[in-house]
């Protein structure tokens, strides 16, 4: 008989410490220009259960049925724990796991299951109860999965606890039917990660002269290491998913608020603005919506009609005057768009009862409600002509009509490949002459280009790449900072990206910060590109087998030709010399070269200090400091810098423990190459 093996069980305190260990030996490998992102150590281990003493190692039964040690089959050693008895679905194999696991750390849980023999091919699925005052909610780990009597089957999954809890358990089901099942090797385990980067450039302040920075939000990013990154670098959020009709209003009259409290009570206390993400949409909105009382769909009669707007009228105004003037844009309607209908306009079932009238009375409430938010409609591909044109053209009716939309939002769902700057900028500027306002509101981009790719982790030249397409379109929306009010991620870090599961289940990698939440050279496209080439990936380049596809998705994953940027900038250069060093002090000169073809007048130098460094005075220009920040404006004698132009500033600074070069310099906003 197999040994049971020892529980390791690791405290949040020696969590801390192999952290610390990950910072120190990230720091002491310091390369001249910033700390490399560090990556995690391997998984430890917190409970597992292999059964093998012949006992069931604190696994119960949810409700009535039987749990216990069976030899009948095993998934190595010789021992499984057997389930039989059950009566309902839901019921199966639970663990205790409060003690076990902390808010906001990301947990993988794996459990091999077996159907007992003799048992039909079904489904199950791995599942976490959470209790709190009294009562449940569960989150799924693992969906339905195909188990058999012939094989064993793995689950495996992540979970992060968001919530403050006062029950915790992990269990299997079956997606249906009371089938006998074994479990066996449950293993509960963490992979310590390392800190999130301190010596970094805040994105925040890297763009601060530029537009709010945003990313799209769920409870687990307001916990952890997550909130922590998320402070740091951004000045607004998205809730992704808790505003939503589905969410906020499930049955008709009774209202749900917990995440969305949730999610805007943290924005309002950590100063972080929030974007109201959305009032209408096709997708998740209840059926109940749509229907009559009786069950009966409804349609385009004028009864029928009156009944969805009234029911659109109370859930605007409930909804958006619950938050008030915490919530300063409102996406008050997501996706209305299809350029494939002559008109333009999407055959919803709001469409198809309401016609218009649906967003001109969303519209209305919201302003009645909420008169001095922005109310935008949203939508994806703005960037397709045909899209964008039918949007143009529905903004400005509306508007001429006197409903009250003051802005588009463009998605930006795209990828390494798709779509073209000047598309994306022709995007930006067909919006202009309607004098809206304009946003970013979901940027991702896919290191995929069609749905054939798939790689276990992310090739190193589709990060680089990837890289590059961020520089390019922050370029531009940074020369279009006057029109875009705010700019927005889908997500915060590629360890949960909805990108996961579409259009194919892989994983993907679309935004600034990895699964381990260190910065990817994606954040240095935006940053710093001349630290693209630089920042360590973390796997070899793996040239991917292409099969091209049509994904007959409502997000193409596009296949026109590239724009992607070669690696030279053609905008200024800087070089930055420290001339005389003492304890305490040191002297330098920065010299900047307009290496573009046209003049910067009135220019503005921008860097960022890494060590806590300060500038005491400096000469040739006026200085301004803001934390790490430094911008320099010039004098009055060298306000201009021609196209092939040099200037050089000179300051004396103060340093302490380092005096590491800066990072970050911009040439009134646009990057430079250092060196
Ligand atoms: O990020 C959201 C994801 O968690 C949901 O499963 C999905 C369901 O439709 O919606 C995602 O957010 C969408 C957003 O609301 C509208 N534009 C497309 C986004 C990605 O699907």
């Amino acid at each position: 008989m197999r040994a049971p093996r020892t529980r390791r069980r690791r405290t949040l305190p020696a969590l801390l410490a192999l952290a610390a260990l990950a910072t120190t030996a990230a720091v002491t490998a310091v390369v001249p220009l910033t700390t490399p992102p560090a990556h995690a150590a391997d998984p430890v281990v917190v409970r597992e259960a292999t059964f093998e003493d012949g006992t069931t190692q604190g696994f119960r039964a949810r409700g009535g049925e039987t749990v216990a040690v069976s030899t009948a089959t095993a998934h190595g050693g010789t021992h499984s724990l057997l389930v039989s008895g059950r009566t309902a679905s839901w019921q199966g194999p639970a663990v205790d796991l409060l003690d076990e696991m902390t808010k906001g750390t990301r947990y993988t849980l794996s459990v091999r299951v077996r159907l007992a023999a003799g048992q039909s091919p079904g489904q199950a699925r791995l599942s976490v109860q959470r209790d709190a005052d009294g009562s449940s909610a569960y989150d799924q780990v693992v969906g339905d999965t195909a188990v058999t009597a012939d094989a064993w089957t793995q689950l495996t999954g992540t979970y992060v606890l968001a919530h403050d809890v006062d029950g915790l358990s992990a269990y299997v089901e079956t997606a249906s039917g009371t089938a006998d099942l074994h479990i066996d090797d449950f293993v509960l385990s963490y992979r310590p990660t390392p800190p999130v980067q301190t010596d970094i450039p805040a994105l925040r302040e890297v763009l601060a002269d530029d537009f709010p920075i945003g990313a799209a939000v769920g409870n687990r990013q307001l916990v952890g290491d997550q909130a922590t990154l998320l402070t740091r670098h951004f000045d607004t959020v998205t809730p992704g998913n808790a505003l939503k009709w589905d969410a906020t209003q499930p049955t008709e009259g009774s209202f749900r608020w917990t995440d969305a409290d949730t999610q805007v009570g943290f924005a309002v206390d950590h100063g972080l603005a929030v974007r109201g993400h959305t009032l209408v949409w096709h997708q998740q909105t209840p059926a109940w919506v749509f229907t009559d009382t009786d069950g009966t769909p409804l349609t385009a009669d004028p009864a029928d009609k009156a009944l969805l707007l009234d029911r659109l009228e109370t859930h605007v105004r409930t909804v958006v005057s619950r938050y008030g003037d915490r919530i300063g844009v409102w996406d008050v309607a997501n996706e209305v768009i299809d350029e494939n209908q002559a008109d333009g306009l999407r055959r919803s079932r709001w469409y198809e009862i309401s016609g218009l009238d649906y967003l001109r009375t969303a519209f209305r409430v919201a302003r009645e409600v909420a008169p001095t938010a922005k109310l935008y409609l949203n939508d994806y591909n703005t960037n397709v002509p045909a899209k964008r044109d039918k949007l143009r053209n529905l903004v400005g009716q509306l508007r001429a009509e006197g409903v009250p939309v003051d802005g588009v939002g463009h998605q930006m769902h795209v990828n390494v490949q798709w779509p073209s700057v000047a598309e994306t900028e022709a995007m930006l500027q067909a919006f202009v002459p309607l004098g809206v306002e304009q946003q970013i509101t979901e940027m991702d981009v896919s290191i995929y280009t069609n749905e054939a790719e798939s790689f276990p982790t992310p090739p190193a030249d589709r990060l680089r790449t990837q890289a590059y397409r961020y520089r390019d379109l922050f370029d531009l929306y940074r020369r279009y900072a006057d029109e875009l009010t705010s700019v927005t991620l889908w997500g915060l870090a590629d360890d949960d990206t909805w990108l996961d599961t579409f259009p194919v289940a892989r994983k993907d990698a679309p935004l600034l910060f990895d699964t381990e939440l260190q910065a990817k050279p994606a954040y240095w496209g935006i940053v710093d590109p001349t630290r693209i080439d630089a920042t360590p990936s973390p796997s070899p380049t793996v040239t991917p087998s292409v099969t091209p596809s049509q994904t007959g998705s409502p997000y193409p994953t596009g296949n026109t030709p590239s724009s992607t940027p070669t690696s030279g900038l053609d905008t200024c250069r800087v070089t930055y010399t420290v001339t005389n060093q003492w304890p305490g002090g040191f002297q330098a000169t920065v010299r900047i070269t307009n290496t573009g073809v046209q003049a910067h007048p009135g220019w503005s130098l921008r860097w960022f200090f890494r060590d806590g460094q300060r500038v005491a005075q400096l000469w040739n220009g006026s200085v301004r400091q803001d934390g790490d920040m430094v911008t320099v404006t010039p004098a009055s004698w060298n306000a201009n810098l021609p196209a092939g132009g040099t200037v050089e500033v000179g300051f004396l600074g103060s340093w302490s423990s380092a005096n590491n070069p800066p990072i970050g310099f911009t040439l009134d906003r646009l990057p430079c190459v250092v060196g």
